[in-house]
């Protein structure tokens, strides 16, 4: 407990008006995209409404200052937590040279940056889940290495702190779809094994593009899984930023402990088709579609926050504002942006 709330960032009442100020900005960042790319200005978006409340959670609950973060592909709340400006996200779907996950190169959606230790996504979904594992074991490997350098007594004279046996953790987000891909079940098998200070985060929007979940697995939880492998297994309602943020805060410490991974399976609901390239009116009904309109996390910690009274037509009314004119910042940034010129095109290419 005691590692954990030193990273406790603030009161409750301000870390749930961040919580919503960062969830209402993801929102209007994905409607804004969505409207470039009915313009015929963004090839390719990848909506993350509905994973909202997800992502702001599990990102309040980390250390972006030290901790790894491979993401899933619709967390962009977590990475305006983590650090990625508007302005970062529209220049990377825009694909503009500015882009910092990959100056431009990358189709929208594989986030990266070398600076915030965020590594890059593949387009082979949960290709990045073995990559997870391997800066986990990396993690721990070099504790143990300042550990026993300190046992030899290099470091006699330097003062202990209880941050020096605290490991830095990655946090590994994908898909239900994913989670049925090998590459899932054999990083989980070896972080297990090895107690590697790692959370695994499946968001369950219930299909794989067009395939429902009971297409993909016989499990009604990708949680119970992890009785498998040998370490504890959550569910939590992915829709709620709070219930997310205290049992990533749990998972997180028992991986900075040493005590082993998590997986935590967030349920949550993808309102948009899958990619603008998806129609997801030939395998969803509208029906469907509004009915988990009630659980929208924008709606219900709306709602919350009107009744604990942190929030009121005013200060909506502000809020909405300051977001609106991000989001009209990053897109004018973004469109304004000049593109990789010619010549980088073939930077980092290597055959
Ligand atoms: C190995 C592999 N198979 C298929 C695809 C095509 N594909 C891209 S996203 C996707 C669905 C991923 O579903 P899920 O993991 O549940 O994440 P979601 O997009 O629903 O959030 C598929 C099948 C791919 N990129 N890689
Ligand atoms: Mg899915």
């Amino acid at each position: 407990m005691e590692l954990a709330s030193q990273l406790l960032p603030i009161d409750i009442e301000t870390l749930e008006l961040d919580m919503y100020r960062t969830m209402l900005l993801a929102r209007r960042l994905d409607e804004r995209m969505w409207a470039l790319n009915r313009q015929g200005k963004g090839h390719f978006a990848v909506p993350c409404a509905g994973h909202e409340a997800t992502g702001v959670g599990y990102a309040l609950a980390l250390d972006p200052a030290h901790d790894h973060l491979a993401p899933h592909h619709r967390d962009v709340s977590a990475l305006l937590v983590w650090g990625i400006t508007p302005r970062d996200i529209l220049c990377h779907f825009l694909g503009k040279a500015p882009d910092p996950a990959s100056g431009g190169r990358q189709m929208y959606a594989h986030w990266g940056s070398r600076r915030l230790r965020i590594f890059s996504l593949s387009s082979v979904m949960a290709g990045h889940v073995p990559h997870a594992v391997g800066v986990a074991l990396a993690a721990k490997y070099r504790r143990s290495s300042i550990a026993s350098s300190r046992g030899k007594g290099d470091n006699s004279s330097e003062e202990h702190s209880p941050r020096d046996d605290a490991l830095t953790v990655t946090w590994c987000g994908f898909g239900d779809g994913s989670s049925s891909k090998g590459d899932v079940h054999e990083s989980m098998n070896f972080a297990a094994i090895h107690k590697l200070p790692i959370v695994f985060c499946c968001e369950n929007n219930g299909y794989a593009i067009s395939v429902p979940q009971k297409m993909q697995m016989a499990v009604e939880n990708v949680a119970d899984r992890a009785a498998g492998y040998g370490f504890p297994g959550v569910v939590v309602d992915g829709m709620n930023p709070l219930a997310v943020y205290e049992c990533a805060r749990l998972a997180v410490e028992r991986a900075r402990c040493g005590e082993g991974p998590t997986l935590i399976e967030a349920k949550v609901y993808r309102y948009l088709p899958h990619t603008s390239n998806d129609d997801d009116t030939r395998y969803r009904t509208r029906q469907d579609v509004e009915h988990a309109r009630a659980r929208d996390p924008l709606k219900t910690f709306r709602a919350q926050l009107y009744t604990e009274q942190l929030l009121n037509a005013g200060s909506e009314a502000q809020l909405e504002r300051q977001v609106g004119e991000q989001v009209e910042d990053a897109a004018a940034y973004a469109l304004a942006a000049p593109e990789l010129s010619a010549e980088d095109t073939f930077k980092y290419v290597y055959g």
